[in-house]
């Protein structure tokens, strides 16, 4: 069943049965001066991850791109990323789900530190503006939730709200992540302290890969606007973007 485009939320909502990916729908309407809209798919035909991976979008899951307002400093737009996170974070909680956050941009379920067991990826964020220095020209964030999902449809390592606790009325967990979301982005200062307690990253040991090189250590904070703090042999490491992994306690 598709999902209803009704939302009693702070962004109107463009909704799609199948669409390719809706963060690209989303450009669009970005580019041409839309604001607070939300675009919606029940599948995405070519969803996109990070770092031109692609990100499995079959039917049931929430697939969400929301189209901000780019008023804010460019600086700060990593905050976007780690809001989403906040926002997801707490529509899966609101479920029954207890997820948490890896840096900087996944949402995981049985990420227990003291498991052999690595955490599985439940949703992913990917926020894509253009601009510079001052002036944001358009700015959006992409949310993939894997929601009525059978496990089976899904990527090694993946999991989805279905599998953890049934089926989720897909509305009303939208509905939540885009209220929170719009919370957090008019209260920038609340959310690195947010993403901090639902973080299963802080306190881990990890790997984390720049693109440049691998930095190991323990993740020790995360700081405005959004940049990991590790501590390594070497001392302490800011990373403002790359992929982490959790490593396992010895
Ligand atoms: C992300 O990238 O996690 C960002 C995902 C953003 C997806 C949303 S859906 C709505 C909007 N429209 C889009 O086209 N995109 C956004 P990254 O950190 O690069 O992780 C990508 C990796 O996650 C892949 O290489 C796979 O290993 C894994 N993956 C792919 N599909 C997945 C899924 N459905 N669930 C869990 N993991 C997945």
């Amino acid at each position: 069943a598709a999902i209803e485009y009704e939302l009693d939320a702070p962004y109107t909502v463009e909704y799609h049965d199948s669409i390719g990916s809706t963060n690209d729908r989303a450009r669009e309407l970005a580019v041409d001066g839309d604001r607070d809209i939300v675009v919606v798919a029940d599948e995405q035909t070519g969803g996109r991850g990070r770092l031109e991976r692609s990100w499995d979008s079959p039917p049931g899951g929430i697939w969400a791109s929301a189209v901000l307002d780019p008023s804010l400093p460019a600086a700060h737009v990593p905050l976007v990323t780690l809001a989403a996170g906040v926002a997801v974070v707490d529509a899966c909680r609101a479920v029954g789900v207890e997820a948490t956050l890896k840096w900087p941009n996944d949402v995981l379920v049985g990420d227990d530190p003291d498991s052999d067991r690595g955490g599985q990826k439940l949703a992913g964020i990917l926020t894509e503006m253009e601009g510079e220095a001052d002036r944001v020209s358009w700015l959006l964030v992409g949310i993939g939730l894997n929601a009525n999902i059978a496990r089976e449809a899904l990527p090694d390592g993946a999991a989805s709200l279905q599998e953890q606790g049934g089926d989720v009325d897909r509305r009303a967990v939208l509905q939540t992540i885009l209220e929170s979301l719009s919370t957090l982005v008019a209260a920038p200062d609340t959310i690195i302290e947010q993403w901090r307690a639902y973080s299963s990253t802080l306190g881990r040991a990890v790997r984390v890969d720049t693109g440049r090189e691998q930095i190991e250590g323990r993740a020790v904070d995360v700081q405005f606007p959004g940049a990991l703090v590790v501590d390594t042999d070497s001392g302490e490491e800011v990373v403002h973007a790359g992929d982490c992994e959790h490593l396992r306690p010895v």
